[in-house]
């Protein structure tokens, strides 16, 4: 059995658009084959957008989270070009997507990309998408396992150097790989096909292996343990190659519902699965060591953390939402130059943060005005908000998220006194990019009928928990109508998070 996406691949492998790209940028969008314009191109990061015809998005790979502030303004520089139409967003995989791009320019923008060390290929579709690791990876006081060398080796495995690599354009499905070195799980391994997570095994430091975690439309699961460790070095490349390999030869293809990676342990069972990774090795594969270290609550790593380099500090910026326009790329490009090492991280909580910056120059910085709106201390509700794109540039979307997000947050935190953060996540239809499983309220766009009118609608999951002992939220209550979510949310956090109520403003429309 195949389906209309296997059938596209088979036609014409999704990477050799690449050698095409020239060509469909000379005969404008409109005339592009739709098979190539619409799917393959997604190969090379490039995203058709339905919503705004012609203005194409671009998904980048910034593996760790890590950017410099060249990165950062020639961003800046390729937004701004394209007036308010150009954009991008920091996203769940602490990665970063640009908007408003037309075709014609696209070629230009992936040699500027190239020209400053970025990549957008094979970031979308049947591809491994951005590797995450520690957000405060060799600057964190409590680190275990610096992630960043090893997160770079797997880039340039999987990716050929960002050439592009034909060994891994062809997989069932997406495939997501992330690697904590902390004792917080910043990364939510529980929701990757792959995760590393430290462990020790008779007292050497490596990490257990997680498999399997995804969420989609039609089932969400954690990862399960593969019973493996591995030490920090080389081995996590291979093990990656191996299981790489399995689910592209043997993972499940018919029914793309069931084609992730999961289904295949499902079919195989854990053991078989493991044993054919375990023959692909050139090393022993062990068993897993019996508990991992990830013991802390998750940290959100905004505002100023003292880093494990004497007289340098952290410091965590947040983002409403994710969203950057030029004037934003530039300023922390600026900001990061001045009083850091001109380097910033991305969070998977869609925030940036500001590494090595002296204590010298510490309040300099906090007095600087984009802080003011990238704030390192916001408000409890909107300081854990979380949003997938939405109806604003997703076709996929049942509803508007990221505005509709602030600004019912920004209410409630003039509402209500929380004692402390409460993470909510929204995602604008059940493929949860914006993760409502992992937050302790997640809200899910749907759609409902009210007095014979189809309205906006969210259905709402309670009970995730991240960092130890990380476990994934339900759905408690279906299709609550947009308009009547200022009360509800308000009650529930009175009810369920020990917020007080501090005023009775009318609530936004
Ligand atoms: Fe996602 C598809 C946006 C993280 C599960 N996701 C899409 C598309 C590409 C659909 C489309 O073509 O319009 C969205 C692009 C909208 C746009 O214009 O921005 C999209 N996903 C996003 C981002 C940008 C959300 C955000 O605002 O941050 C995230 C980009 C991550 C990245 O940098 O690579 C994003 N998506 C996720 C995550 C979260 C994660 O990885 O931790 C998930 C759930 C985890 C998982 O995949 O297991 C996720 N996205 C999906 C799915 C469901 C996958 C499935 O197996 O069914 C789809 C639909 C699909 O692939 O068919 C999807
Ligand atoms: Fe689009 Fe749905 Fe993903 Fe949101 S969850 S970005 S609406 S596909």
């Amino acid at each position: 059995m195949s389906n209309k996406i296997e059938a596209i691949k088979k036609e014409k492998d999704g990477l050799a658009v690449k050698q095409e790209l020239e060509k469909f940028a000379a005969m404008g969008w409109e005339n592009i084959p739709e098979a190539d314009r619409d799917v393959r191109l997604k190969w090379l990061g490039i995203f058709f957008r339905p919503v705004t015809p012609g203005r194409f998005m671009m998904r980048l790979r910034v593996p760790n989270g890590i950017l410099t502030s060249q990165q950062l303004r020639t961003l800046g520089e390729i937004v701004d070009r394209y007036g308010e139409n150009g954009n991008g967003d920091i996203t769940t995989r602490q990665n970063i997507q640009i908007r408003g791009l037309p075709i014609e320019d696209i070629p230009e923008i992936i040699e500027r990309l190239q020209a400053c060390g970025l990549t957008s290929v094979q970031s979308g579709m049947d591809n491994v998408r951005n590797l995450t690791g520690s957000p405060v990876a060799g600057i964190d006081a409590a680190e275990l396992i610096d992630t960043r060398p090893l997160i770079m080796k797997l880039q340039a495995m999987i990716t050929n150097n960002g050439q592009g690599n034909p060994e891994f354009s062809n997989l069932p499905r997406k495939f997501n790989i992330a690697i904590e070195g902390g004792r917080d799980n910043s990364v939510h391994a529980e929701i990757n096909d792959v995760a590393f997570v430290p462990a020790y095994r008779e007292g050497r430091l490596g990490f257990n292996v997680l498999v399997g975690g995804f969420f989609s439309a039609r089932r969400c699961a954690a990862a399960i343990p593969l019973d493996a460790w591995v030490p920090p070095d080389d081995a996590v490349v291979q093990l990656s190659r191996a299981i790489l390999e399995i689910f592209r030869d043997h993972g499940l293809r018919g029914n793309r519902q069931k084609a992730r990676l999961m289904w295949l342990i499902d079919e195989w069972g854990i053991e078989k699965f493991r044993a054919a990774v375990a023959a692909k090795l050139p090393f022993e594969l062990l068993s897993a060591a019996p508990k991992d270290e990830i013991d802390w609550d998750k940290r959100d790593h905004l505002g100023v953390h003292r880093q494990k380099q004497p007289r340098l500090n952290y410091v965590g910026l947040h983002v409403p939402v994710g969203r950057l326009y030029a004037p934003d790329f530039y300023e922390l490009a600026r900001l990061a130059q001045v009083y850091g090492q001109s380097e910033v991280r991305l969070t998977v909580e869609q925030n940036v943060i500001i590494p090595h910056v002296p204590d010298a120059v510490l309040p300099s910085l906090l007095r600087e005005p984009l802080l003011s709106r990238f704030r390192p201390e916001p408000p409890p509700l909107e300081r854990a908000l979380v949003s997938c794109t939405g109806a604003q540039f997703c076709n996929f979307a049942l509803i508007e998220t990221k505005n509709r997000a602030l600004a019912l947050a920004r209410w409630l935190d003039q509402q209500l006194v929380l004692p402390q953060p409460v993470r909510i996540h929204w995602t604008g239809c059940p493929n949860s990019c914006g993760q409502p499983q992992v937050a302790d309220i997640g809200l899910m766009g749907t759609k409902t009928r009210r007095n014979g009118e189809t309205v906006d609608a969210v259905d709402l999951y309670m009970g995730g928990k991240v960092g130890k002992d990380a476990k994934l939220g339900t759905c408690v209550k279906k299709a609550i109508p947009c308009d009547e979510l200022p009360e509800v949310l308000r009650q529930l956090l009175i009810e369920h998070f020990g917020a007080q109520p501090i005023s009775l403003d009318t609530p936004p429309a």
